[in-house]
């Protein structure tokens, strides 16, 4: 084909290219021993998001009980415009833990970004995503980065492509610790430069029944959801877990402000890994996630200590959720 043919099709046509970022596959073993090890039992909760983990978790976002997605779709389509103008078109559009990236289209829409790198742990999301957004955005360049944004990415350079704007929605920062959300905050003011700026969506503190109820859901999605961790863990790590024998648990901790889920022993008994053994007592558990709720003045100090100033916040007309626009302080301290 000749260049200047080339030239007028890659004018049209976007591309999609995927990206390793990765860590090596027996991190999974090493975290999963680790914690398994540990006086109080615990498995960081990234893992659960293999390809069922990842279907579990849209079904998640479906049930009546899970406010957050809806909230946060419905305060973005209301803002939309505002949101727009915040992060700027033909910027860099950067997400961590994309999913889906069902959220993601309404601001790509908006914004027209000269370029989209979604970011995810699970590889099935990532390629579901790539795929259907390619499908939407047929002139979109797509640059898909499977990684852990927990520790810090290589992630493709992208020169004299504009301003670079990291989205991180659904609440995901909540599920680290203040501390670790917070050194989180700092690598991306670094990686977004001087002139960079970030939307991050974060659930509100409220009544602890409504978020008893969303993570205790009648038709059982969330502990599927939760028990799926075991399941993974025979099949990619050679254990013995025996599900049925483990119950979900979530309950909100109001000192921490954080909904807490666990796997709870429902009797003695012993569970191995290739050749690692653990005893469990009766109602031992393993804590599996923390899901932090933050007030507004309680994320932007967060946001402000790791070097961002607290810009525009966007919330739905319940106040359940919030997405925060932040932009980078000329000097971090
Ligand atoms: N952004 C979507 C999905 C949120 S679910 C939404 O708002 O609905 C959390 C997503 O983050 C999942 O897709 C999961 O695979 C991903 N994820 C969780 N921990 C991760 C990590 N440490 N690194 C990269 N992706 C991660
Ligand atoms: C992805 N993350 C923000 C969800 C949350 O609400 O903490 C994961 C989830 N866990 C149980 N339900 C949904």
């Amino acid at each position: 084909m000749d260049r200047a043919r080339a030239g007028r099709l890659a004018a049209v046509a976007g591309r999609v290219e995927f990206s390793e970022s990765f860590v090596p596959a027996d991190r999974f073993r090493e975290d999963v021993i680790a914690g398994l090890a540990a006086p109080r039992k615990s498995i960081p909760p990234k893992y659960f998001y293999d390809a069922r983990g990842s279907r579990l978790f849209e079904a998640i976002c479906r049930l009546e009980e899970y406010y957050p997605t809806r909230s946060e779709l419905a305060l973005t389509r209301a803002h939309l415009g505002a949101i727009a103008r915040f992060a700027g078109r033909g910027a860099v559009l950067i997400e961590y833990g994309s999913g889906a990236s069902v959220k993601s289209r309404l601001l790509i829409g908006a914004l027209a970004p000269s370029a989209y790198l979604p970011i995810d742990i699970s590889l099935d999301a990532l390629r579901g995503a790539a795929a259907a957004l390619r499908r939407r955005f047929p002139r979109l360049d797509i640059h898909a980065v499977h990684g852990d944004f927990s520790r810090p990415l290589k992630i493709p350079a992208l020169p004299g492509r504009g301003r670079r704007v990291v989205y991180f929605p659904g609440s995901t920062i909540g599920n680290l610790t203040p501390r670790e959300a917070q050194a989180f905050l700092r690598r991306t003011r670094a990686q977004v430069g001087s002139r960079g700026a970030m939307l991050v969506g974060v659930d509100l503190k409220k009544d602890a029944g409504v978020l008893h109820a969303a993570y205790n859901d009648a038709k059982g999605v969330t502990a599927a959801f939760n028990l799926n961790l075991l399941a993974r863990i025979n099949r990619e790590l050679g254990g013995d877990f025996r599900p049925r024998r483990f119950a979900h648990y979530a309950f909100y901790n109001p000192g921490p402000g954080r909904i807490e889920m666990h796997l709870v022993s429902l009797e003695r008994q012993q569970v191995r890994i290739g050749r690692r053994r653990f005893e469990f007592e009766a109602g031992e558990t393993i804590h599996t996630e923390n899901s932090y709720k933050y007030s507004v003045e309680g994320f932007q100090r967060l946001a402000r200590r790791a070097g961002f100033r607290a810009e525009r916040v966007w919330q739905d007309a319940r106040g359940h959720f919030a997405l925060h626009g932040l932009t980078a302080l000329e000097a971090v301290a």
